[in-house]
């Protein structure tokens, strides 16, 4: 059984996709960013740098529990663990490879950072609203050429590459990304998209959001987008 400790994020959903596409037995064990469950001592052994998702096999390798965090490196250990979506031929592996760390690299921090100056930060600061969303828009470009080159990201095959790109190409309407100037990326988009255990995922991630957003009420929230009180919560539930 794999517990999946985690927010239906972009990082979290590849995670649900690949649970999903695989058929392993699991669950999805709630950790509210929104309330700072990422900062308790419980937490922090599974995942020591207070981000989710986190996972914890209990059947990992040589038998027993095994915990880990980091999205890509989780998609990596289960694709080894059920010898799925990772080509076991050399070349397709580390195309795979180079473009999973593609998307852990780039893809995650630059949208990340282009949806806070956005939509979140208090101040409207153009310098870093021109900067992210210019690159954004740059790896949407990457992403369209891979496409027009590739049937699927990683390779001729569907993989984790796939999976860890597609949470946060959903985001592609918010950069003005369009079918007419990225014709290859709407292709690949659209075949992830149309695959079952995608849609259950996308049925099932707002599903989850609504019931973490609805355990919030009444409790007091953290700020996410200020990160100024974040070293001292680590620092105090390190000494638990
Ligand atoms: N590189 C990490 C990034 C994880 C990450 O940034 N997670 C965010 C949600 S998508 C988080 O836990 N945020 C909580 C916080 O900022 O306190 C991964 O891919 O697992």
């Amino acid at each position: 059984m794999i517990e999946l400790h985690s927010t239906p994020t972009p990082n979290g959903q590849k995670v649900m996709i690949m649970l999903e596409e695989t058929g392993l037995e699991w669950k999805h064990v709630d950790v509210n960013i929104r309330l700072g469950d990422q900062f308790t001592p419980e937490y922090l052994k599974l995942s020591p740098n207070n981000r989710i998702p986190a996972i914890v096999d209990t059947d990992g390798p040589g038998g027993g529990r095994y915990t880990m965090m980091e999205s890509g490196a989780i998609l990596w250990y289960l694709a080894e663990k059920t010898g799925k979506f990772l080509p076991k031929d050399a070349r397709k592996r580390y195309d795979v490879m180079q473009w999973l760390i593609f998307q852990m690299a780039h893809v995650g921090p630059m949208f990340g950072q282009a949806n806070h100056f956005n939509n979140y930060s208090k101040e409207k600061i153009q310098y870093a609203i021109d900067r992210y969303n210019n690159e954004s828009i740059r790896l949407y470009r990457v992403l369209d050429n891979r496409a027009r080159d590739s049937e699927w990201m990683g390779c001729d095959e569907y993989t984790i590459a796939d999976m860890a790109i597609y949470p946060w190409a959903k985001l592609h309407g918010d950069r003005g990304i369009t079918e007419a100037e990225y014709p290859n990326f709407m292709r690949w988009f659209n075949a992830v998209k149309a695959r079952p255990a995608v849609q259950r995922n996308d049925k099932m991630a707002p599903e989850i959001r609504a019931r973490m957003n609805a355990a919030t009420e009444g409790k007091q929230m953290i700020n996410l987008y200020d990160t100024k009180d974040n070293a001292a919560r680590l620092a105090s539930a390190s000494k638990s």
